[in-house]
Parts: C-alpha cells; structure tokens; sequence
C-alpha cells in the first residue's frame, strides 16, 4: 500500500517557503495492540521491558485508561504467584504514559482493578495494587495526547506475609463445677422432735450443708421450711 506525504508551511505568508528536511522511519506495529493479544509476564515476582506504541490504536469497547479518549494503548498479562502489593512503574519513557489494569476476558467486559498512582510526570506513571494470588491481571500501557514512542514498563511485587500458623486450639477441657453462693437449706425438725423440745423452743435451726447456725427465727414464730443465707 502506498502512501503520499503532503509538506505545507504556517499560515503565516512571510514562513510559507523555505527549506526544510524530511526524516522517514519505519518501526514495527506493536504485536499487542489488541487486548486479545497481550504479552503475557508469566507469574514473575519482578520484570521490566522496554516498547513502543506506535501504531497502537484503541479497540471498540475498550475502557478510558487516563483522561483522554486517544488511546493508543498495548496489552501485557500477569498472574500473580501469591498474594502481593505490585508496583507498576514506566519510569523514563518517552511518552506520557498512563496505566490500566483490569480483570477480565474481553476488552469490552473489564473490571477495573482499584490502585494507586504515586507519581505521575512527563516521563513515567507509577501505580500500586494489591494482587490476589492466582489471578490474571490486565495491564493497559497508553500515552496521554496520543503520543506514540518508545516506554519502559517494570513490575515489582511484594508477597505478603502468610497468616502465622498459630497455636493450635487446646482440645477443650471439661469444666469443673464452679461454686455457687453458698445457700443453707434449713430442715425443720420433725414433729416428734418439735415436741421433744416443745420445752425449748425456738433453737437455732441446724441446716445441710453448713457449718454455722443460721439466725435464730423470731420467738414465736415457725421457721419457714426451704433455703436462707448463710452467714
Ligand atoms: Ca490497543
């Protein structure tokens, strides 16, 4: 397919002619324009890589990665070996580049992934996520402006440390019968022995379980049959 190169000047007539000189060069289409085609990172703990984006384009359905609809973005997938905090960083590019990471399997069904970006420059965007082992996340690389060149992209990820493996839990112990308030259960004597000692009435009453001699019921009075305080 051929192409034909129109050279124009400014609009301002006294800057219309002159010299000028015309530089061509040709750079491969980024084999991962397309989402479908993602460069796969494999499950590293850490990795970087240095592309370019010239050429990419922005597929329909495909989300918004930074403030401008332009887009010209490429895929990379990552799976992370176990729960991490990553760091993706695109430190020292030559585009003004904007990150994007999702799960999901078709660019038109994403889920964004909360993060944070920690630096954001001319040259690089930083941003922080929280990964869980075993899924697959997808990293959108795309520029501001719609600027195509060259940038650098760099993963590190930080296991988190496994829950401590813990006591196990004691079997647990039959419990011992724990004392209550101390209760004495009066008794009232027998009728015989109600008579027996009609001459010296009223006693202490005796109880069960008791040592001590309850209080002594009001002369006159029979002792109620059931249970008092002891003391
Ligand atoms: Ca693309």
């Amino acid at each position: 397919m051929s192409r034909r190169i129109a050279v124009d000047g400014p609009d301002d007539p006294n800057e219309r002619e002159g010299d000028y000189e015309l530089q061509l060069a040709l750079s491969d289409l980024p084999g991962n324009d397309d989402f479908a085609d993602a460069v796969s990172l494999g499950s590293a703990s850490q990795t970087s890589l240095e592309a370019h984006n010239r050429g990419a384009t922005q597929e329909p359905g495909e989300p918004i990665h930074g403030e401008g609809p332009c887009d010209p973005s490429v895929w990379y997938s990552w799976t992370a070996p176990p729960t991490s905090d990553v760091t993706l960083s695109t430190a020292d590019s030559e585009i003004l580049p904007l990150l994007g990471i999702y799960t999901g399997g078709s660019v038109g069904s994403l889920t964004r992934v909360p993060s944070t970006r920690t630096t954001a420059t001319y040259d690089r965007e930083v941003r922080t996520f929280r990964a869980t082992a075993g899924a697959t996340y997808k990293i959108a690389v795309d520029s501001g402006c719609g600027q195509m060149s060259d940038f650098r992209l760099a993963l590190a990820s930080q296991a988190l440390p496994a829950d401590p493996p813990g006591d196990p839990s004691p079997p647990p112990q039959p419990s011992e019968p724990q004392p209550g308030p101390h209760r004495c259960h009066l008794r009232r004597p027998s009728h015989r022995r109600r008579l027996a000692r009609r001459s010296t009435w009223p006693r202490p009453f005796r109880h069960s379980g008791c040592d001590a001699p309850c209080a002594a019921e009001p002369e006159g009075r029979s002792p109620a049959v059931g249970s008092a305080g002891c003391g």
